[in-house]
């Protein structure tokens, strides 16, 4: 079910700052940037790698309000591994399959992710702590 991790989201403080200590530091570069109000971030896609099932990013994510999922997740635990994003062909029939083993879905229907994808979210109380996204890329 699982194609690839599509992306690492890291919550920080300052977008910026972060932007910029990871392309020193790694050398990556920003391939986009977008503000989702629906899930009150600022984001950046930092290219890492190229796979035959799709690239993979960091994604920095940045809270527009203290009220949102990420600001809440910085005032809690502080900077650092916010989700993993998995990518997967088909967002709708993975999160049919997975609700159908009793896991909590957060996102019962797809939502607009980062560069066209398709998005949802499980709960992370279900699956070990770890707040997971499920990814279905863009067709070009
Ligand atoms: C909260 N919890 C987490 C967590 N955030 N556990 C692991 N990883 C996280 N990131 C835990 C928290 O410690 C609490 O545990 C419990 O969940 C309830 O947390 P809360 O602070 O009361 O917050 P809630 O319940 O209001 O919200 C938590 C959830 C929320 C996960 C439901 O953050 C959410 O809906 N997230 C999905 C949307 C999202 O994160 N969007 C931003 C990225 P205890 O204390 O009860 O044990 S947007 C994105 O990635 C995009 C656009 C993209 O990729 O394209
Ligand atoms: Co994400």
């Amino acid at each position: 079910m699982l194609l690839r991790i599509d992306h690492v989201g890291i919550a920080c403080h300052n977008l910026e700052e972060k932007i910029e200590f990871y392309e020193t530091t790694f050398g990556l570069t920003v391939v986009s940037r977008e503000v989702n109000e629906e899930q009150g971030v600022r984001e950046a896609m930092l290219h890492v790698a190229d796979a035959p099932s799709g690239a993979s990013y960091v994604q920095l994510l940045e809270p527009l309000h203290p009220d949102t999922a990420v600001g809440k997740f910085l005032a809690k635990r502080g900077e650092g591994v916010h989700h993993i994003g998995y990518g997967v062909a088909d967002v709708t029939q993975a999160l049919q399959d997975i609700a159908a083993k009793g896991i909590k879905l957060i996102d019962e229907r797809p939502r607009h992710g980062s560069m066209g994808a398709s998005i949802a979210f499980l709960h992370p109380k279900d699956v070990g702590g770890v707040l997971t996204e499920l990814v279905e890329t863009a067709r070009h």
